[in-house]
C-alpha cells in the first residue's frame, strides 16, 4: 500500500473529495481516506506517478506531504 499525507481535511466531505480525486486516476484502487491520520492509503499501478497523485489532491485545495510505501 502507498500512503500520502494530506493536510487541510476537516470533515467527511473533505474525505469524499479526496477519495473522488484519486478514484479518477486510472490504476489507483483500494482507496481509504483517514481524517484522523491525515492521509490516504491506496494501491497504484507502476504507471501512476507521484506527481499525478499529488496534483490530483492539490487541485482540489488540499496540501500534500510525503508519499510513502510499505
Ligand atoms: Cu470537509
Amino acid at each position: 500500500m502507498k500512503k500520502l499525507e494530506i493536510n487541510g481535511m476537516s470533515c467527511g466531505n473533505c474525505c469524499a473529495s479526496v477519495f473522488a480525486a484519486l478514484d479518477k486516476i486510472e490504476g489507483v484502487r483500494n482507496i481509504g481516506v483517514s481524517l484522523e491520520e491525515k492521509c490516504v492509503t491506496f494501491k497504484a499501478d507502476d504507471s501512476v506517478t507521484e506527481e499525478q497523485l499529488k496534483a490530483a489532491v492539490t487541485a482540489i485545495g488540499f496540501e500534500v506531504g510525503a508519499l510513502t510505501e510499505d
